[in-house]
């Protein structure tokens, strides 16, 4: 490979993938090399140092891929291109791809979940998480609802957990076995990368007044067919020839 790696090697199998299409996100702990977190990192500080001269509308963080490019690589980097086709099939497109970093005091953010395709399951949409340097359930740590995806709601909200308890959750189950929708907090080790598919509903707590900035950035990618809606991505960038990326840069 003429790139340097940046996961480890991983399985996703049929196992691995009923257990995705079962809960709505994958897990895979520390799959980042060292190298592409130290990348990552430095990438990642470079977006933060651009924020104070970021314009409205084109924002560093919100168009990480264009402003640092590192992290435009990553979008056709063999490994992630074969991460993404395992999940969507062959034909893929790219979507977004957002510096998520939270420094300490950050409010994290509240329930919600993400549209495309909510008549045609066929048509799937990942977000590809990079948490670099890992977090804690109670430290900037991502929340998950499993089953929620199933029923590709793109308007899923609830500011606090008892929000969507009482909210979208209430007597909702598990469309594949009955049980009630259940609220899971996880925490995860540096280098881990996330999947989950569009339509589950996650928030993120709080990062704590003194801790470190949560390095991370998502991806997102989509089987195209559907009507994307709003890309985030420059009519320049669409057009750059970015080594791996040819085909995949368009909305259709
Ligand atoms: O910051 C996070 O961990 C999640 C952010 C998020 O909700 C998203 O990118 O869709
Ligand atoms: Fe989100």
């Amino acid at each position: 490979m003429s790139q340097d790696l940046i996961f480890h090697d991983y399985t996703f199998g049929d196992k691995e993938r009923k257990e995705m299409d079962h809960d709505g996100h994958f897990v895979l702990p520390g799959l980042l090399t060292a190298d592409a977190r130290k990348r990552l990192t430095d990438s990642l500080v470079h977006i933060e140092s651009l924020l104070p001269e970021g314009k409205q509308g084109y924002e560093p963080n919100r168009f990480a891929a264009e402003f640092d490019s590192y992290l435009g690589s990553l979008i056709g980097h063999p490994q992630m291109l074969k991460l993404a086709r395992e999940l969507l099939g062959e034909e893929i497109r790219y979507d977004h791809c957002v510096s998520l970093n939270r420094p300490g005091g950050n409010g994290g953010i509240g329930w919600h979940s993400h549209g495309y395709s909510e008549d045609d399951a066929r048509y799937g949409y990942v977000r590809i998480f990079f948490y670099v340097n890992g977090f804690d359930a109670d430290d900037g740590g991502l929340k998950v609802v499993p089953g929620s995806h199933l029923y590709r709601d793109p308007k899923i909200q609830g500011r606090t957990d008892a929000d969507l308890l009482e909210g979208w959750m209430k007597d909702k189950t598990h469309p594949e076995t009955g049980k009630p929708l259940e609220i899971q907090k996880m925490s995860v080790p540096p280098g881990t990368v996330v999947l989950m598919w569009t339509h589950a509903a996650h928030a993120v707590t709080p990062r704590k007044q003194d801790s470190d900035t949560r390095w991370t950035v998502v991806y997102g990618y989509y089987k195209p067919g559907k009507d994307p809606g709003e890309r985030w991505i420059s009519p320049e960038f669409e057009r750059k020839q970015i080594p791996g990326t040819e085909g995949i840069m368009s909305p259709y």
